[in-house]
Formats: structure tokens, sequence, C-alpha cells
């Protein structure tokens, strides 16, 4: 049996299941593009991820939120054959194959994908001939394939968050700078860097957007140590590639500049994890509020959304909607 861990840290019982519901997942992310089924595979793996005992059949399953008939069959026959029949197929398929191994490439989704398998495009070796149907995205994706499949240990991610703190915060002590995604989770390894900034002259959104722009395109280039491409900058979000050293892998990092009103809902956004997100915010909803990566706002009778509340913490956005703080660490769903 597979040694994953589930989220509290010990071993995860149901981890061959997950496994394959993962895979099912992304097939329907980017083959079929079915983002329902995409979520429900999901959704079926943090639950079972999260148990403590090992489930014996699909009737046990089913007896557990977000399992329903069809992934409780699905374990059933891994359970009695040790394998999949639609997995296999997908296995066997050229086609969803070439797909999958596209869409690995940064920038490159499932439309663009089957539109490329679609003209005879199948391989990293046939993007490489036929640079001229990229974007640029797409091309740093190629350039860098190899780099960005590789996971970033944390210990790395820690030398890169001194170096951006010290170069923004360096350059005006009124910036706050926050690495979200899985490293603030606790996670030991993150797939790239989600980087938030705030600063008390950021311009809310309608607000002077050049003015966002400058502040964002500075702080770029104090990193320039560090950042090797640009992907996109804008007024709120650039991305791009980061390197410490030339021993080490290209890495990709996005760093978000955020009004300070708005800092701590996107902080606990872009934290996640996005189970975790869809979780609190159905949550949020059953509270009589409406919870985004903008803001907090509570919903009237109406249906309307009202104004955003005022949010100075993380915490507070838990105590309002009455949900149980869990630290980073405790949100990996
Ligand atoms: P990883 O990079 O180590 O693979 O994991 P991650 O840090 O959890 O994932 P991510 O794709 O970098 O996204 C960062 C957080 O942003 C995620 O934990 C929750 C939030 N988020 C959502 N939905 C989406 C979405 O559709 N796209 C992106 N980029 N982020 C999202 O809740
Ligand atoms: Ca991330
Ligand atoms: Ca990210």
């Amino acid at each position: 049996m597979s040694k994953r861990k589930n989220p509290s840290g010990t071993d995860n019982l149901n981890g061959d299941f997950c496994d394959f519901l993962m895979e099912l997942a992304e097939y329907e992310k980017n083959v079929s593009r079915n983002i329902h089924k995409y979520n429900a595979y999901r959704k079926a793996a943090s639950v079972l991820a999260a148990l403590d005992k090992r489930i014996e059949s699909g009737d046990e399953a089913k007896k557990l939120k977000g399992i329903g008939e069809k992934i409780a069959k699905k374990i059933d026959e891994f359970l009695q054959t040790g394998k999949l029949a639609k997995l296999e197929n997908i296995h066997q398929d050229e086609e969803a194959q070439a797909i999958s191994l596209l869409t690995r490439v940064s920038g490159i989704g499932p439309v663009k994908a089957a539109d490329l398998v679609r003209g005879g495009i199948k391989s990293i070796e046939d993007l490489r001939n036929h640079q001229n149907r990229l974007t640029h995205h797409q091309l740093i994706g190629l350039k860098y394939f190899e780099d960005f499949e590789k996971k970033i240990p944390r210990s790395e991610i820690q030398e890169i968050e001194k170096k951006l703190k010290g170069y923004i915060i360096g350059s005006d002590s009124q910036f706050t700078v926050t690495i979200c995604g899985s490293f603030r989770r606790g996670k030991q390894e993150s797939g790239d860097i989600d980087a938030l900034v705030t600063h008390p002259l950021v311009q809310a959104p309608g607000g002077k957007k050049k003015h966002n722009e400058q502040i964002l395109k500075k702080i770029v280039e104090t990193l320039s140590d560090l950042i090797t491409d640009t992907i996109s900058l804008g007024d709120t979000k650039f991305m791009g590639v980061c390197r410490l050293s030339s021993e080490l892998p290209a890495r990709r990092l996005d760093i978000r500049l955020i009004p300070s009103d708005q800092y701590h809902c996107a902080v606990l956004y872009f934290t996640g994890s996005d189970v975790f997100n869809k979780t609190m915010r159905s949550h949020a909803l059953e509270k009589g509020f409406t919870l985004n990566e903008y803001s907090l706002r509570p919903v009237g009778v109406t249906g309307i959304p009202g104004e955003p509340v005022p949010v100075s913490s993380e915490e507070e956005i838990f105590d309002y909607i009455d949900y149980p703080y869990k630290k980073p660490e405790e949100r990996n769903m």
C-alpha cells in the first residue's frame, strides 16, 4: 500500500484509492474538460485521505459525504481486481496521453493542448519544433519544462522568502510580504511560489491602475538578482521565473499586489488548499456571507451582497462566519 501521508501527517491508509481518484480527476480536467467530475474526484480523494481507517468496500465508502454510487463502484472494482478498466483504457488512448502530457507545460491549458494534438503536435519534442504555435508564456513553460516539473524543497523556499523580504522590505519598510500556497500550509515541497505583497499606498481595484503598475514594476526591478524571466506583468500580478543559483532549477514565481483592506482575504484564499477554500466558502454561505479572494460580505434577504466587512486578521474571517479557526497547516484538505 502507498505510504502517502494524510493531511494530519499520519499514514494515509487509503492512499491507493486516492492515487487513482486523483488520476481520474486530472483526466477529467485536462482531457474531458469536465470540471464537475474533476471536483467530485478530488473531493472524494480528500475525504478518503482524512480517514483514520482503511476502507474495505464501496458500500462502506458510500456512507461518507462526497462519495456516491459511481465512485463506490470504482472502489469495489479496484479492491477486486487491483486495477480500473477506465484507467487502463485511458493509458491505451494515445490522444488522451498526448493531451495530458502537453498540459504539463506551464501556460498550456486543456483547450490549447487538444488543439495542438489535433494538429499532430503530441510530444515535448514536437513543441520544440513548432515554437511558432506557442505564446510567450508557453515558450517559457517549454524552455523550463524539466525544471518546473521538479518540486521545490521547503528549505529553498525559505531562502527565497528571505531574499524576497530583504529586497522588497529593504526598498520600503511599509511593504508586507507573505508566501502563501502549500508553503504556508507547512508542506515540505511545493510546486511553485505564491507571494502576496501589500503596501498602504496600493490602490483598491477601480483606483489608479497606473499607480499600482508602477509599484509592482519597481518590486520586480528590486528582485533582478532572483528573477530570470517575466511571463507577464500587470497592475495586480507578476508571473515569472526565479532562480537562487545556477546549480538549482528555475522556479515558477507569482507575485500579487493586494490593497491593504483586502490583504487578509487574499492571504486566506491563496493559502488554500482549494478544497479547503471551497468548504469554507460554502460554510460562509450557510452563515449568510459571501467570501472570496477580495472580501467577506454579508448577503441580505434579497441575495445581494452588502459592503465588505472590515477585516484586520485571518482569524477575524473565521470568527465572522462562526467557523473554528484552522491554522494554515490544518488546511491541507
Ligand atoms: P502547489 O503549488 O504546491 O502545487 O500547491 P498549492 O500552492 O496549494 O496550489 P496553487 O495552484 O499554487 O494555488 C495556490 C492557492 O490558490 C491554492 O492553494 C488555493 C488558491 N486557489 C483556489 N483556486 C485556485 C485556482 O483556480 N487557481 C489558482 N492559481 N489558485 C487557486 O482556491
Ligand atoms: Ca503553489
Ligand atoms: Ca500558484
